[in-house]
């Protein structure tokens, strides 16, 4: 179960944030009711709730799942990949040394955005990523085990994040798309397939029972409710604009 729960109000500068999804930018205001809709919807949840400021010279900052690891153990802050995402991490620092006496780094040359780290029990499956390396990997692995935590590199081949089209929840169930279908190490899991023409739906989030969804995913969205859990829609069109989802903004331990 989850106790705490840490977003980031957008900053106005996030429809500049780096995208690659070729819809536009998104509108300020709806981005804005759509992260109190979020947050109403985590507010559900049973678990505390930390809204950081905005931070304006950091567009993508909204997306804090990014710069931060957050286990039971020790949190890890990363380095992420995107030049103009690094100084995200000296942002959050401060703030999970509020919650943790345990604090570690991913340090050069290692590179590594959390949104490429899946936790399923105590092992946690990394993406090597455009965002995270070989190396950022590897240290994420050697922290894990300092903490009899594990870890294993997945190879991305086309999606920006792991849990771009990963996500797991709980109870042995797995939302996967599109190349995570497939892949062997996931094949243990009850894999519950997203189909292509809702691949985004994919990046959704399990908090104490309740599955957050992006609105506008039907069949995803049955298939998650039909295996009992409680469904939450919540609309990210503009977060989506920006290559961000549900699980990208939040930070959940
Ligand atoms: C980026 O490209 O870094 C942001 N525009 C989107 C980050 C999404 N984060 C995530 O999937 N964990």
């Amino acid at each position: 179960m989850f106790k705490h729960i840490i977003t980031r109000t957008p900053c106005p500068a996030m429809i500049e944030g780096l995208s690659e999804a070729g819809l536009g930018k998104p509108d300020y205001d709806k981005a804005m009711d759509q992260h109190n809709d979020y947050i109403r919807a985590l507010q559900t949840c049973g678990v505390d709730i930390t809204i950081l400021p905005p931070a304006n010279d950091y567009p993508d900052s909204v997306f804090v799942e990014d710069p931060a690891l957050c286990t039971p153990h020790c949190a890890v802050i990363t380095r992420p990949g995107a030049e103009s995402r690094r100084n995200e991490a000296e942002l959050i620092a401060p703030v999970l040394q509020r919650f943790y006496n345990r604090v570690e780094r991913i340090v050069e040359p290692g590179t590594l955005d959390a949104g490429d780290v899946m936790m399923v029990g105590s092992h946690y499956y990394i993406g090597k990523s455009a965002r995270t390396n070989e190396e950022g990997a590897r240290q994420l692995i050697a922290i894990l085990d300092k903490y009899g935590m594990t870890g294993s590199i997945v190879v991305l081949e086309t999606v920006l994040h792991l849990k771009t089209g990963l996500a797991y929840l709980e109870n042995g169930n797995l939302l996967a798309a599109g190349e995570f279908v497939t892949k062997p190490e996931f094949q243990q899991y009850n894999i519950i397939e997203v189909p292509v023409d809702e691949s985004y739906a994919a990046n959704c989030i399990w908090v104490n029972g309740k599955v957050i969804l992006p609105a506008g995913y039907p069949s995803t969205r049955d298939k998650i409710a039909g295996l009992g859990y409680d469904v939450i829609e919540v609309d990210t069109s503009e977060y989506l604009k920006v290559d961000g989802g549900v699980s990208c903004m939040s930070l959940r331990f």
